[in-house]
């Protein structure tokens, strides 16, 4: 479990269990307090062992009637699973267990000799999903009952692995001189265009919560933040029921001033390659942890493979010829979607880009130059994709800095101007060419924890049928 070096005492414990369980060659005799949940209780009469664990690792805790106040002893020994209980008492080293000839003898345990124990809350019985033990159920019950299901060890360790991705992510966007900004989330016109949004009151005027942050994030480059960023919730009404698909999702997104669409994908890139590389690097007992629990349950394990860079760029043409050829159905102008997909990650199984996308494909927002045609003859814009396999992670481009242009894009769109101009009215002042992207969160962590369903990695998913918890 998690690193906990540097966690300082609290109120309810010296230390961590985690702390007890990696240094406890140097404290033998020394007296600790511990505090988590009960996972099992064992031994009768006048002894009992406590399995307990925190968010750090799990301890025994062995309990002698004779060494304590006999109604504490009472207690624990009759607590229920999950219970959640304080002890104070020494650290020893536990027996060593016997081990056959010529076998290498296991690095050595450690234990709590109990001398105080307090339950602080007992748990109803029964649970409502297992714990510790295999029990099925399925995705749903288990999000009803998100607070225990994140108790699992492996379903805790996939919401490490997230926080880290963030880190990683942020850590790398930092070094590249991006600064961390928040846009609202109440707004009062579509930002992608469309017609996706959430409608709400806002005081007496009708207002939407935000699909993106992407009007707000150029408006800041086009203020002269230069580079910048965010991590942060998107709505979208979209009637979906899929995999990979929410209503709300974290969207993490980047723009910078003097860029084209191939330099946000080299930034994309190489936050990638930094997020697999620190995995690598810290995170590979979460990773075990998550592998532990699949093979449990007859799944593939999931191995951390740092991806070479460059990723590689099929621009869309070349893709439309690779899904013609593959026997798919389409043509210039179509939709790529997951089945075709399917069949360009039969050849690109890892990270690719697909840039170059036809502008009728493309939001307002992206840039164009006339010169640039498909094979067709169709018009390219500066918009791409970056998929793993058949999953879309991200979109994103050059934007258009032109207002005159960018106006006749919200026409070509059957957009009003009239509605955008608190976002034209900041490229009237002079703009800077810009370009940047939208990461879906969950979407990466799928691949990272090998979760088959964006919910997996997700706190509590809001989707068509769940609103609560
Ligand atoms: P887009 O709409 O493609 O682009 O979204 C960017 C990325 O966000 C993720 N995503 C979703 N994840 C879960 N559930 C959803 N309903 C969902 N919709 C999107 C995907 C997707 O690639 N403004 C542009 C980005 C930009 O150009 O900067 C945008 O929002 O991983």
């Amino acid at each position: 479990m998690r690193d906990s070096s540097d966690w300082h005492p609290t109120a309810f414990r010296t230390h961590t269990i985690g702390q007890v369980v990696r240094n406890g060659a140097d404290m033998i005799g020394e007296q600790v307090s511990v505090a988590g949940y009960a996972e099992t209780v064992r031994g009768r009469g006048a002894i009992a062992f406590l399995m307990l664990r925190d968010g750090t690792g799990y301890i025994q805790a062995f309990l002698k009637k004779d060494n304590m106040d006999e109604n504490a002893f009472t207690a624990v020994q009759s607590a229920s699973r999950e219970s959640t209980v304080q002890v104070t008492g020494t650290v020893a080293q536990k027996r060593p267990p016997k081990v056959p000839e010529g076998e290498p003898t296991p690095p050595p345990e450690y234990e709590i000799n109990v001398t105080e124990a307090n339950i602080l809350s007992s748990a109803e019985t029964p649970l409502p999903v297992g714990i510790t033990d295999d029990v099925n159920v399925g995705l749903d019950i288990r999000l009803d009952n998100r607070h225990l299901d994140l108790r699992r060890a492996h379903v805790n360790a996939m919401f490490q692995l997230r926080s880290r991705v963030l880190q990683y992510g942020r850590d790398h966007l930092i070094g590249e001189g991006f600064q961390e900004i928040n846009s609202p989330k109440i707004i009062a016109s579509a930002s992608e265009g469309g017609t996706n949004l959430f409608p709400m009151m806002y005081f007496d005027t009708p207002a939407f919560l935000s699909q993106s942050p992407q009007l707000y994030k150029q408006l800041a480059v086009l203020g002269g933040l230069e580079r910048v960023f965010e991590i942060g919730p998107a709505f979208r009404a979209e009637k979906h029921d899929t995999y990979r698909h929410l209503n709300e999702f974290i969207s993490f997104d980047i723009e910078g001033a003097w860029m084209n669409d191939e330099d946000v994908m080299g930034v994309q890139e190489r936050m990638i390659h930094h997020i697999w590389s620190q995995v690598v690097a810290n995170d590979l007992h979460l990773i075990d942890v998550v592998n532990e629990y699949r093979v449990s349950q007859g799944q593939e394990s999931v191995t951390v493979e740092v991806p070479e860079l460059p990723f590689p760029r099929i621009p869309y043409c070349d893709a439309i010829e690779i899904v013609q050829k593959g026997g798919g159905d389409i043509e210039w102008g179509d939709d790529i979607e997951s089945h075709h997909c399917d069949i360009i990650a039969a050849e690109y199984p890892g990270f690719h880009f697909l840039p170059r996308w036809p502008m009728s494909m493309k939001p307002f927002y992206i840039y164009h130059n006339e010169d640039e045609k498909g094979s067709t003859g169709g018009q390219l814009s500066r918009g791409f994709d970056l998929n793993y396999g058949r999953d879309e992670m991200t979109s994103g481009g050059q934007r258009e800095h032109r207002v005159d242009v960018l106006e006749q894009n919200l026409r070509n769109m059957d957009l009003d101007p009239a509605d955008f101009t608190f976002y034209t009215d900041g490229f009237r002042y002079g703009a800077p060419p810009h370009a940047g992207w939208g990461l879906g969160v969950a979407r990466l962590l799928m691949i990272l924890t090998g979760a088959g369903n964006v919910r997996e990695v997700v706190l509590f998913p809001r989707d068509r049928s769940r609103v609560t918890p």
